[in-house]
């Protein structure tokens, strides 16, 4: 059955259509009247997203693979429940099962507006179950319009408290890194995955990108804004929810080690994801629900 009619109950026409991908996923196709955005069901994962007039914001790989069960590369990957290799040596890929894993469709909806609601849930499956993940639910909402907003919702349904790390793995597009400028960490306190997990403070003065850069700054609740002068564009992201901002760009070594990066791709990128990860993993409370948002915004 072709993704149209699977999902024809969840098409609003003219804003949200279903299709195939060649590579054998599903993906929906939004149109708003002020923005266009993607999203592949497999890892509920935002692969577009352009207000009207602007370049794509989102960052992704011309080599990435859009196959099941293959991470996408670029786009906004959900990272759950671990972030990074999972803790102790314990079996597990990368961060985490969520963003391999094919979610279903809970509802769509257009707002009064012209925005648009997408709701993608996913429960545990036998997959989970044998990684430990019994009674868990997640949830993201993605909201399409001149703001791309998303709230990932994480239940506890389980007798046991759900320890988790978390984040939105958001790659932004950018005209060069070299050139670009990020505000809103300054004076907060990091792990340097580049340095030995070296704890260290950042400066006082926005960070410049010039060499690989793989850092969890912890405790931060502020938004980050991205200065791009070659596009001449910034971009905000706000949050809530989350207390920790992962910063990364790949640079020109590991970037030519990556199999699902183009030659000088690394470039043009910068994550900044809204995370809870590290000192700042959540341990939530049977029956309990933790939920965090992030908004991007281009001016
Ligand atoms: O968020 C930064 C990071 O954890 C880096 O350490 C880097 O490896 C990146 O994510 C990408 O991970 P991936 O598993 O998608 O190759």
């Amino acid at each position: 059955m072709s993704a149209a009619a699977r999902f024809d109950r969840f098409q609003l026409p003219n804003a949200v259509g279903f299709e195939s991908t060649a590579g054998g996923l599903t993906r929906a196709v939004i149109a708003t009247p002020s923005a266009e955005s993607q999203i592949h069901l497999q890892g509920a994962h935002v692969t577009h997203w352009a207000p009207r007039g602007q370049r794509p914001v989102l960052f992704v790989s011309g080599k990435s693979l859009y196959e099941p069960g293959i991470a996408i590369r670029g786009g906004i990957p959900v990272i759950f429940p671990w972030f990074g290799p999972r803790r102790f040596g314990q079996p597990g890929p990368a961060h985490g099962f969520a963003r391999t894993m094919p979610w279903e469709v809970e509802a769509t909806r257009l707002r009064p507006n012209g925005d648009v609601e997408i709701t993608l849930t996913l429960d545990p499956t036998d997959a989970t179950r044998a990684l430990g993940y019994t009674a868990f639910q997640l949830r993201l909402r993605v909201t399409v319009g001149s703001e791309l907003q998303m709230e990932l919702e994480v239940r506890n349904e389980s007798s046991a408290p759900l320890l988790f790390e978390e984040a939105l793995h958001t790659y932004l597009a950018v005209g060069d890194i070299h050139q670009a400028r990020v505000s809103g960490l300054e004076g907060t306190l990091y792990i340097d995955k580049t340095d030995g997990f070296q704890r260290k403070t950042l400066n006082a003065t926005p960070l410049q990108i010039g060499r690989e850069t793989d850092q969890v700054h912890l405790n931060t609740k502020s938004a980050c804004v991205v200065y791009d002068p070659v596009w001449n564009r910034r971009i905000t992201i706000e949050k809530s929810g989350s207390e920790s901002t992962v910063i990364w760009n790949p640079w020109i070594d590991k970037a030519k080690a990556m199999s699902d990066m183009a030659p000088g791709e690394w470039q043009r990128m910068i994550c900044i994801e809204s995370a809870n990860a590290a000192d700042n993993a959540v341990s939530l409370a049977p029956g309990g629900t933790h939920k965090m948002t992030a908004t991007i915004r281009v001016e």
